[in-house]
């Protein structure tokens, strides 16, 4: 899909020995609104930061796969067992996607694997919470993949024509997971009691860490500011965290559920709801390895990697095979 890229990635010079002309043309550019390309002159930094925001989406993309993969088995009804199932395959494609955007700035898919199962990428928090009910699969699909799509449908307008374009098929996807997901919790709410409190459970559980997937505060996010003058981000974290709560507690009254914050207040001068402070130190804990779930998922990707050894080694030989018989 990308593969215009590879034989030759965009221009750059190393960091700091770009010329201010140069990166004032740049800048001229994105201002303008015109989209990067693979093959144009970029700076150095941006490269970077498209690499590693773009590496960090695949690798949450692939390791969200698995706390829905793990109710596969245990799906309720064989029609929610094909939903469930087609979800989680769309989730390995974005990650496709989204290595095959990051491969046209001049990374290669095994470095950035390398770097996910060394620990040294990151991958996004939410994934490294535990999925203990089927009702979990519901806040999963209304919560995440609906913070997902605040996060992502400004990217459609990313600065970077690759990734941009690569985002607007992922945010349709995206929102039909959002809404299987609420239907999901719907019908638990319009269940029994106990189907009732499965549901309030998992609200309970899953709400603080998605507001945590929004990045930290503003006032501690290192990377915003270049990134929203580079326009690669349109919004700041808090920005589209309100945003978020103001659509979604909403939705949460509809179901009948508590949004887990006492002090959740909606405020008719600014028309955005008031809520308690994150736990920043929860967040930080997770993002640094010592989530509940960090280490399993890190185990079970590598012994997939582990395990898919022979396939790219068939595949490699395969190619040589080709190439050696059209030579
Ligand atoms: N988790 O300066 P900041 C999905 C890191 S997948 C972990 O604000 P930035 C789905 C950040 O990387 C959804 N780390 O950074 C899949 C940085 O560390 P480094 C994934 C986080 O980049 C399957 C540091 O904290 N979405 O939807 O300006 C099933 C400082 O942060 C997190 C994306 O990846 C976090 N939550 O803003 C269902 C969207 N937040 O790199 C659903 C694309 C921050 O300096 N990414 N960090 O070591 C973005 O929009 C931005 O990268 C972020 C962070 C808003 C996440």
């Amino acid at each position: 899909m990308y593969t215009q890229g590879l034989d030759q990635a965009g221009k750059s010079d190393p960091a700091g020995a770009e010329t201010k002309a140069q990166l004032d043309a740049f800048q001229a550019r994105v201002d303008a609104e015109e989209k990067i390309e693979a093959k144009d002159w970029m700076p150095e930094a941006y490269r970077r930061t498209l690499i590693r925001q773009i590496s960090q989406h695949a690798h949450s993309e692939i390791i969200g796969m698995q706390p829905e993969g793990n109710w596969l088995t245990r799906a309720p009804t064989l029609k929610r067992k094909a939903i469930l199932l087609a979800k989680v395959q769309d989730e390995a494609g974005h990650g496709l996607y989204l290595y095959g955007a990051a491969e046209t700035l001049g990374i290669s898919r095994d470095r950035m694997v390398a770097d996910l199962l060394s620990g040294k990428a990151k991958y996004s928090s939410i994934f490294n919470y535990p999925t203990l009910t089927w009702a979990d699969i519901g806040a999963i699909g209304w919560l995440v993949d609906g913070a997902a799509i605040m996060n992502q449908i400004p990217l459609c307008r990313c600065s970077y024509g690759p990734y941009s374009r690569a985002m607007v098929r992922i945010c349709k996807e995206e929102s039909f997971h959002q809404r299987q997901g609420y239907e999901i919790m719907l019908t638990l709410c319009r269940g029994t009691d106990e189907q009732k409190a499965m549901a309030q459970d998992a609200l309970n559980r899953f709400w603080w860490p998605s507001l945590m997937m929004f990045g930290p505060s503003d006032a501690a996010s290192k990377h915003s500011a270049q990134s929203m003058a580079w326009k690669i981000k349109r919004f700041s974290n808090d920005e589209l965290r309100q945003k978020f709560i103001d659509v979604t507690v909403p939705q949460a009254e509809y179901l009948g559920l508590k949004v887990p914050d006492d002090k959740l207040r909606f405020d008719e001068e600014t028309g955005h709801y008031e809520h308690s402070d994150i736990d920043w130190q929860e967040f930080f804990d997770v993002i640094a390895g010592n989530g509940p779930c960090n280490e399993q998922r890190m185990a079970k990707r590598r012994k997939a990697h582990d395990d898919g050894a022979w396939v790219r080694e068939a595949a490699r030989a395969h190619a040589a095979k080709r190439a050696k018989a059209a030579a």
